[in-house]
């Protein structure tokens, strides 16, 4: 490309650079040349893409095309004249290819710039990404099992849907028990050939015979997990979860489950509180109880938690059933052991200061939000 002295005029800016510069500053002589690089000039100018320069090439260059046309003429000069023409002609040729390459070289820059200024940029800080956080009864599930593992307790789990045999029967709980009847329970599918029903597991004791069928003892295991029931009320949901813990070896007493309630519970409230047992019945422990906890919102001096008594209820406990030792081949005379069971929703309600466990399960961001983990 040849370079123009005169460092580019005002038209520059308008049409491709340099070779605009080219066709302005060193004018053809031949009048009709001059007319057609003109009129390529305003052409070029309107020519938006890579279609319309390409149709203006056709309509120059080509082979009909105009400027092509012009040749003829020489046919008509004088050699001198010829040779000027030729020279013109050819500057004004290479002009015109160079200016056609030199707008669709600025085209693709402008399209590239267009298009950057669509991308949003990677670069920019945006508001942070609002952070998930565990459930409630996820962040106490986890918190228990971490308090007992420390405890020396090995974490287990059972099916959701459980043997009736499994659920009830091993569990010293007879056919006629109202905990089996179908307003209480969800029967998945009727006996089967085995006899059995299938049920959606009531409680998490079933994971206490499973272990137990699994090996001898000693056995030190807590199981969390669903469990489900025919409830639905502020306090009672048709789903919740429980959490079991069984502990079986020779001489267990009942003064080793209570300490180890104390121990958990501390834990649990970061705080010393006492656990007070009341006489229960659960037919799967023999003597049963219900635990309670001193109220750790007001530690004993009566509140609307505890409801005044200063005492909160957790679960049932007792000593494990000689009938359910007899289900899965341990013998009653040799060992000896406690089991406990409680719900982790009411758990969680209580570590958080909830009120109704059905919120729990509503799905509410604006109430899951409230506890970030
Ligand atoms: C039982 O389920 C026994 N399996 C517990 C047990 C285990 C006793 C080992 C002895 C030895 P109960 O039906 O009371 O017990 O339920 C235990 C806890 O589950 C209750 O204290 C309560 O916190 C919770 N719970 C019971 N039903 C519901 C429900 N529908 N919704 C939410 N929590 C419930």
């Amino acid at each position: 490309m040849r370079r123009w002295p005169c460092g580019g005029c005002r038209r520059l800016r308008v049409v491709g650079r340099v070779a605009e510069a080219a066709l302005l500053c060193s004018p053809p002589v031949d009048p009709r040349l001059r007319a057609e690089r003109e009129r390529f000039i305003e052409a070029a100018r309107k020519a938006d893409d890579d279609a319309a320069l390409y149709a203006l090439k056709v309509e120059f260059l080509g082979k009909k095309g105009s400027l092509s046309k012009l040749r003829s003429v020489m046919r008509d000069l004088s050699p001198a004249e010829r040779k000027a023409f030729g020279r013109d002609f050819n500057t004004v040729k290479d002009e015109i290819e160079a200016l056609i390459d030199a707008r669709r070289k600025e085209l693709a820059k402008r399209r590239r710039a267009e298009e950057l200024a669509r991308w949003e940029d990677v670069s920019v800080v945006l508001d942070p990404v609002p952070r998930g956080a565990l459930h409630i009864v996820t962040q106490t599930w986890r918190r228990l099992e971490r308090v007992f593992e420390n405890m020396g307790f090995t974490v287990h789990d059972g099916p959701h849907v459980e043997h009736g045999k499994t659920n009830f029967d091993d569990l010293n709980i007879p056919p006629d028990h109202p905990a089996r009847d179908m307003q209480d329970t969800f029967f998945v599918v009727p006996p089967t050939d085995d006899g059995w029903e299938r049920v959606l597991r009531t409680h998490t004791s079933p994971v206490q015979i499973r272990t137990m069928l699994a090996g001898p003892p000693p056995v030190r295991v807590v199981a969390l997990g669903q469990v489900y029931r025919r409830d639905d009320d502020a306090t009672h949901t048709p789903m919740f979860h429980q959490i079991e813990g069984l502990y079986v070896d020779r001489d267990v007493s009942m003064a080793d489950l209570k300490a180890t309630l104390y121990h958990f519970v501390s834990a649990v409230f970061e705080t010393d509180l006492d656990v007070r047992f009341r006489p229960s019945f659960f037919p799967f422990v023999e003597p049963g109880a219900e635990f309670d906890v001193r109220c750790p919102f007001c530690k004993g001096d009566g509140c609307s938690v505890c409801k005044r008594t200063g005492w909160i209820e957790l679960g049932g406990s007792g000593m494990v059933h000689p009938a359910v030792f007899e289900a899965v081949g341990y013998d009653p005379e040799e060992v000896s052991g406690w089991a406990f069971g409680f719900g982790i929703d009411r758990m969680a309600m209580l570590l958080h200061g909830v009120s109704d466990l059905r919120l729990l399960f509503d799905g509410d961001q604006r109430f899951l939000e409230q506890f970030p983990c």
